[in-house]
């Protein structure tokens, strides 16, 4: 059976990760177009740098929680027939076992050279403008895709959920695309598809099944019934 999985931030949600769009959300303090678009990083780079910098350090205060866990469970079940697509930037399903994560919206751990286009793992901070290790230019922003910035592994994507048998999206407004439409572009290619989140998306009306609940129960639970299939 092929599975695409796609998580947002509300997987992240119970290990103390903000999301963006609840009551608490990184939304509710800064205005996106402020702080995650190309226009903001050139308008502000200080701004933009420090809004990542102080994230980046908040992972070393938050662990992977039992939803991650059991995705990583998944990936040992199914192996290659798992894609895990995150629009996430923590490093909680890599914390979590997940081996094999796409990171449609990059990684706060991870930095890129805007002189030499290198990308290096990165856990310190970007805004005292380090050099880069590869070329020495002083020209580093945060590996991280913003409005207006086109996702990273989009023709994987399109190809896993064209072939997927399910689709399941969890912990995600489906308010951002191209992520939204993944539900339809599965949908096409005959998969079957479930929403997992707190409480019904907006998009909830284009999956053909959902479960409303926290994902350290709802994921677990899910993972273990599908792997108790035949
Ligand atoms: C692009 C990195 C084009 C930054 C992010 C109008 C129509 C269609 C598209 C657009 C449009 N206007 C503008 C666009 C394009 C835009 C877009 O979609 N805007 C939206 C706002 C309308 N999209 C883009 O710009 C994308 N690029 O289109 O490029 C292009 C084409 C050619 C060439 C070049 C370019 C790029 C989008 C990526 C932006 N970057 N992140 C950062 O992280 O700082 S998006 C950001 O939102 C995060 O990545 C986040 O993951 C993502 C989605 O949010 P969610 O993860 O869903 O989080 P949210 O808080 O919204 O929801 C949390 C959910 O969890 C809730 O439902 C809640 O109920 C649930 N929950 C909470 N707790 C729990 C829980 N569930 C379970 N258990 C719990 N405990």
């Amino acid at each position: 059976m092929k599975v695409v999985v796609l998580t947002g931030a509300g997987i992240s949600a119970e290990s103390g990760v903000p999301t963006f769009r609840d009551a608490d959300g990184l939304w509710e303090g800064y205005d996106p177009m402020q702080v995650a678009t190309p226009e903001a990083f050139e308008a502000d780079p200080a701004l933009v740098q420090w809004f990542y910098d102080e994230r980046r350090a908040a992972l070393a205060r938050v662990e992977p929680n039992a939803a991650h866990r059991a995705l990583a469970r998944l990936e040992e079940s199914l192996g290659d027939d798992l894609l895990l697509v995150t629009q996430n930037v923590d490093d909680l399903h890599e914390r979590g076992g997940s081996r094999r994560v796409l990171h449609m919206h990059g990684r706060l751990r991870a930095a890129w050279c805007t002189a030499c286009d290198a990308r290096h793992e990165w856990t310190g901070t970007l805004g005292d403008a380090p050099a880069c290790s590869g070329c020495g230019v002083r020209a580093l922003r945060p590996d991280i895709v913003w409005f207006g910035e086109m996702p990273y592994g989009m023709d994987d994507i399109h190809q896993a959920l064209w072939e997927a048998d399910l689709f399941v999206a969890i912990g995600t407004s489906g308010l951002v695309y191209p992520a939204a439409a993944f539900v339809h572009y599965a949908e096409a290619g005959g998969a079957e598809t479930l929403e997992l989140n707190l409480e019904a998306s907006d998009g909830v009306g284009d999956f053909r099944r959902s479960r409303q609940g926290p994902a350290t129960e709802l994921v677990p639970a899910w993972v273990e019934e599908l792997l108790a299939q035949p």
